[in-house]
C-alpha cells in the first residue's frame, strides 16, 4: 500500500484541531487508500491536553492512521511532513493594537517558516489557517527561502463556503449547484465575495439576484461577519467549518479541482492589479498539485473598489510586518 503522507498541524490541542485531526485521521484529506502520519506541535504548557487528544485518536482507531509524534520543538515534528496546517496563533486580545498582534505572529511564523524550510520534505505545501491567515502566511513564506513561494497558502474556503451557503439559501438551490465562487482579498471584514462570476443555472448569480442593494448591505456583509455571528450564537469560535474547510483547500490543492474554481490566499503575481508580495484570496483551479489564478475575467467598477481596498488593507499589514522586520 502507498507510504503515509506526513500532516503536521500546529495549534492541535486547540478547539480547531479536536475537529481537523480526527477528520484527517479519518482519510477526508487524501480518500481511503493513503495513510496519514500526524505530526502535531503545541506550545509546552498545552502538551498535556494533546496527550488526551491523541490518546482519543488512538480510541479511535483509524484504519488509516499510521502514527502520531507530539511536541513543541518545531524541527523535531516538522521533520519530512509533506503538509504543514499551520492553525495555532497568537489571537487578538481586548485593546491590543494591529501592530502587536502581527508582532506577537511574527514570533510564531518566523521560526516556523525557518523550521519548515529547514527540515519539511521537499513537496512541502503549507496552509495557514491561524489569523492574521494571509499575513502570517507571507511571514512563513518569508522566513523560507528555498522553499519555493507558491507553496505557501492561507485559508479563504471557509469565506469561500460561507459565501455559496448564503448564495444557495437565497435563490434555494444547493451549494453544488453553484460554480465559479470567489473571494477575493483579506480573510478579514474587507474580503470581497464576488456574485458577478458565480454562476447558477447558467447564468451570473448576480443576474440571478438582480438586487444590487440586497448584494452590497445584506449578502457580503453577512458572509464577511459570519464568524463574529458564530461566535455570538454558539459563544465560542467556527472550529468544525473551519477545520472543513481547511481539509477542503488542502484535499483540493493536493488531488485538484477538475477544472472548477476554489478560493485560496496565495502569492499575488500582479493579476487583476493585486500587488506583487502580497498574499491575497484569488479565484484559482489546481491541477497536477499546483493552483494557476484564473485569468481573464473582467472586473467592474463595484468589484474593483472592493478588490482594491481589500489588498490596500493587505499591502498595509505587509508594510507592518516590514517594519518590524519580521520580512
Ligand atoms: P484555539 O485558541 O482554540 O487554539 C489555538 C491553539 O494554538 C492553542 O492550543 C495554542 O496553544 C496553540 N498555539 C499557540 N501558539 C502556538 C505555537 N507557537 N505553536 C503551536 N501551537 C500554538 O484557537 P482555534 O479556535 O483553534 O483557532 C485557531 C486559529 O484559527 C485562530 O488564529 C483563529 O483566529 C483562526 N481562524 C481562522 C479562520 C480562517 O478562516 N482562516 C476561521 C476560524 C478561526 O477563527
Amino acid at each position: 500500500s502507498a507510504s503515509p503522507v506526513k500532516v503536521a498541524v500546529t495549534g492541535a490541542a486547540g478547539n480547531i484541531g479536536y475537529s481537523l485531526l480526527f477528520r484527517i485521521a479519518a482519510g477526508d484529506l487524501f480518500g481511503p487508500d493513503t495513510p496519514v502520519e500526524l505530526r502535531l506541535l503545541e506550545v509546552t504548557p498545552a502538551l498535556k491536553a494533546l496527550e488526551g487528544v491523541v490518546m482519543e485518536l488512538d480510541d479511535s482507531a483509524f484504519p488509516l492512521l499510521a502514527g502520531v509524534q507530539i511536541g513543541d520543538d518545531a524541527e523535531k515534528v516538522f521533520d519530512g511532513v509533506n503538509h504543514a496546517l499551520l492553525v495555532g496563533a497568537k489571537p487578538r486580545g481586548p485593546g491590543m493594537e494591529r501592530g502587536d498582534l502581527l508582532k506577537d505572529n511574527g514570533g510564531i511564523f518566523g521560526p516556523q517558516g525557518k523550521a519548515l524550510n529547514k527540515v519539511a520534505a521537499d513537496d512541502i505545501k503549507v496552509t495557514v489557517t491561524g489569523n492574521p491567515a494571509n499575513t502570517n502566511a507571507l511571514i512563513a513564506m518569508s522566513n523560507a527561502p528555498d522553499i519555493p513561494n507558491e507553496r505557501f497558502t492561507a485559508l479563504t474556503r471557509l469565506d469561500h463556503n460561507r459565501a455559496l451557503a448564503q448564495l444557495a439559501a437565497k435563490l434555494g438551490v444547493k451549494t453544488t449547484d453553484i460554480t465559479q465562487m470567489s473571494i477575493w482579498g483579506n480573510h478579514s471584514a474587507t474580503q470581497y465575495p464576488d456574485l458577478f462570476h458565480a454562476q447558477v443555472g447558467g447564468k451570473s448569480a448576480a443576474e440571478a439576484i438582480n438586487d444590487q442593494d440586497w448584494i452590497e448591505n445584506t449578502y457580503i456583509p453577512t458572509v464577511a461577519k459570519r464568524g463574529a455571528a458564530i461566535i455570538d450564537a454558539r459563544g465560542a469560535s467556527s472550529a468544525a467549518s473551519a477545520a472543513a474547510a481547511t481539509i477542503d483547500h488542502a484535499r483540493d490543492w493536493q488531488l485538484g479541482t477538475n477544472g472548477g474554481w476554489v478560493s485560496m490566499s496565495v502569492l499575488s503575481d500582479g493579476s487583476y492589479g493585486v500587488p506583487e508580495g502580497i498574499i491575497s484570496s484569488f479565484p484559482v483551479t489546481v491541477a497536477d498539485g499546483k493552483w494557476s489564478i484564473v485569468q481573464g475575467l473582467e472586473i467592474d467598477d463595484f468589484s474593483r473598489g472592493k478588490i482594491d481596498a481589500s489588498a490596500k488593507e493587505l499591502q498595509g499589514e505587509r508594510d507592518t510586518v516590514k517594519e518590524l522586520g519580521l520580512i
